[in-house]
């Protein structure tokens, strides 16, 4: 038997089964987007990390009856919210979306991800396509850009062999010590970097114009836009120097070049702005729709697809979300307490709330603060749809075994229909065939997204394909040149500015966000001074937490690097949301170190 993983990653694995009772697992071979090993979330952690199961109600342990009872009754309250994570992203996750719809209820809008970028390519390309993974095999140079690849895309890794790689990113990751250049930027400055290329790159006369007279006609206004940028002042501003820029050059120029581009470069109010100026390079130099080049984001996995879990629900923010509005709060499949930017803030919102329901695998932030506490079943136990946001490859998930406690989404749904006497829910057979349905087949019988198409954009641009590329042509910026450097300009400036670093908080290898293993470590340059092991005090103008020194070279002497999965972290970030796409900004934000 096979099925396929649920954990919210690019790579979508396809497991194979050997054994079901004790479950005995292993990545697939013949699998386009794996390369035959599983992580060491599937292989040991997901095993190892205790369940939920046993419901609970105002902390004391009930039946599945009593707990769905309660639930029910939750529901009839005026208003109610759905908050779903991602911590599962099969697609009958949204199964529940069903309900709300009928009983009124409100459901979310923005990302916690990757919203910002995803808005970025929009604005220039209409619509955001996944890059077919065959491209990126085509590929003679991967750019690597905000993206830790051997962290959170691991089976990527076949595909860059034998490329030129280049990577820009804050911290020299494993990629970064691999490849064949590495542009270590100053957090924040992705933009900058993305606009003088495409200069340098129009100074030189090695941009496509045969492409962009075709595709991209508005060039001559990006080649000004791009001349309002003052050289000088900006090299000098993201820390890299003429000769970096020159070596860049020669990694882009008259080559198939692929962008790898991860969350890390937009988890900023200016995010759209940063992928809009990649996409802009790109097109600069004709990468749109061709062999062996393009740009690679985390795509639209729905693409294509018709929905029959869309609904018609007012959506409260996710980013910012005002718990506090509703009387019954159901979170599916995630840990807002934990996961949403200025905890403090969300902690207080949740506290405010009546009926908080949390439905998940695990105890975590959020499930500690529930009312009800509904254990869900885990991916292994039920039947779904697993789409990616990496590749085109479609994966059914079959149930392997069962389980005697928890229940599934779809169950769930049956079962508020049911209490409620709604009739319209189709079987859970009928939705499993609807996704899978809409599907093609590659020669190798593997099940393709309707959306694949081999060359994205090879006909144009926009849903109709007739459009032309869009560059961008403005970028708004309050946050360097007033929000911080003028709060600390009063006073001692420049030593305050010292005092002063950017947060990166990427993702760590055993754990999926805060699904596994937690940490407590704050990362720091040895320059800094600090001991190995000693507690500091981290501090932001949101708030602050505890957290334990670990020194690493690896990371610029301007960074604190504390990854996703660390008690606290969201402590320090603030709850704004990005400028377009109403994603969270974690990273826009700068903190203090102090010794305890
Ligand atoms: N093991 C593991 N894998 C995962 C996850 C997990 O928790 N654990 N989470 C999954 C999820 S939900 C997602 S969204 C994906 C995300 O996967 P990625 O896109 O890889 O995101 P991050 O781990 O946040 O890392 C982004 C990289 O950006 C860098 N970075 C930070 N700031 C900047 C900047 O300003 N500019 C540039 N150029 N780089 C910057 C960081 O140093 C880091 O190397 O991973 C998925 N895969
Ligand atoms: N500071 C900082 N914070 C971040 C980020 C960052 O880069 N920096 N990254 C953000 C990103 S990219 C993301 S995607 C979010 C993720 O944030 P969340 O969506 O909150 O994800 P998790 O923390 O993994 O929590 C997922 C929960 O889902 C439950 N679960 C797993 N499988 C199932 C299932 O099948 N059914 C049900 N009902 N429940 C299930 C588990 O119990 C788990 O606790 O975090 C964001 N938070
Ligand atoms: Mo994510």
């Amino acid at each position: 038997m096979q099925t396929a993983c649920g954990l919210d990653c690019y790579d979508a694995c396809r497991i194979l089964v050997k054994n079901d009772d004790p479950l005995k697992i292993e990545g697939d071979r013949e699998h386009p987007a794996g390369n035959g090993a599983l992580c060491i979330k599937l292989n040991k952690f997901i095993f190892e990390t205790p369940r939920i199961e046993k419901p609970r109600i105002n902390g004391v342990e009930a039946s599945m009856e009593e707990a769905l009872q309660a639930v029910a009754e939750a529901f009839r309250a005026k208003r109610s919210l759905l908050w779903r994570g991602s911590g599962n992203v099969g697609v009958m996750q949204e199964v529940t979306n069903l309900f709300m719809e009928k009983i009124g209820g409100s459901l979310t809008k923005g990302s916690l991800c990757d919203g910002a970028g995803d808005a970025g390519i929009l604005a220039g390309r209409g619509v955001n396509k996944m890059l077919p993974l065959e491209q990126i095999q085509k590929a003679d140079t991967v750019v690597v850009w905000g993206r830790n690849l051997t962290v959170t895309n691991a089976h990527l890794m076949p595909f860059l062999e034998d490329k030129k790689i280049v990577v820009i990113d804050p911290v020299k990751t494993p990629i970064a010590k691999k490849a064949d250049f590495h542009l270590q930027i100053k957090p924040r400055t992705d933009y900058y970097v993305a606009i003088l290329l495409a200069r340098f790159i129009f100074m030189e006369n090695s941009e496509d114009k045969t492409w962009m007279d075709k595709f991209a006609s508005s060039y001559e206004d990006f080649y000004d836009y791009t001349r309002e940028h003052r050289i000088k002042a900006i090299l000098e501003y993201i820390g890299i120097d003429l000769e970096d820029m020159g070596r860049m050059l020669e990694y882009l120029r008259n080559q198939k070049v692929v962008f790898l581009v991860g969350v890390g470069v937009q988890k900023y109010t200016i995010g759209s702005y940063v992928l809009h100026a990649i996409d802009s390079l790109a097109a600069t130099l004709g990468l749109f729709g061709k062999e062996g080049c393009g740009v690679s984001y985390l795509g639209n996995s729905k693409w294509g697809f018709e929905n029959p879990f869309d609904v018609n629900c007012s959506r409260e923010s996710k980013v910012v979300t005002a718990f506090s509005d509703f009387e019954t709060v159901f979170v599916q499949g995630g840990n807002p307490a934990e996961s949403m930017s200025d905890s403090l803030c969300v902690e207080r919102e949740l506290q405010s709330v009546e009926n908080l329901i949390y439905f998940g695998l695990y105890e975590n932030e959020t499930s500690k603060r529930a009312k009800i506490v509904l254990p869900a079943k885990n991916f292994f136990e039920k039947e779904d749809i697993r789409l990616s946001y990496g590749h085109h490859y479609v994966e059914p998930m079959q149930k392997i075994k069962d389980a005697d406690f928890g229940i599934s989404e779809y169950d769930l749904t049956k079962k508020l229909f049911d209490a409620f006497g709604f009739d319209g829910l189709q079987s859970e057979e009928y939705y499993l065939r609807f996704w899978l349905d809409q599907c093609r087949r590659d020669q190798w019988d593997n099940f393709l997204s309707p959306g694949y198409e081999m060359l994205p954009y090879a006909d144009g641009f926009g849903e109709s394909r007739r459009e032309e590329f869009v560059f961008i042509d403005d970028y708004n910026d309050d946050f360097i040149n007033t929000k911080h450097f003028k709060k600390h300009r009063k006073g001692n400036q420049e030593k305050q500015k010292d005092q002063l670093f950017w947060l990166i908080s990427s993702k760590a290898v055993k754990t999926l966000n805060t699904q596994f293993l937690r940490d407590n470590k704050v990362q720091l340059h040895p320059a800094l001074g600090y001991k190995e092991g000693e507690t500091v005090h981290i501090s932001s103008e949101y708030g602050s937490y505890e957290f334990t020194v670990k020194l690493n070279e690896d990371v610029r002497r301007d960074c604190v690097l504390i990854t996703n999965n660390t008690r606290g972290i969201n402590r320090l970030t603030p709850s704004i949301v990005s400028e377009e796409g109403e994603s969270a900004c974690y990273q826009e934000v700068k903190v203090q170190i102090k010794r305890i």
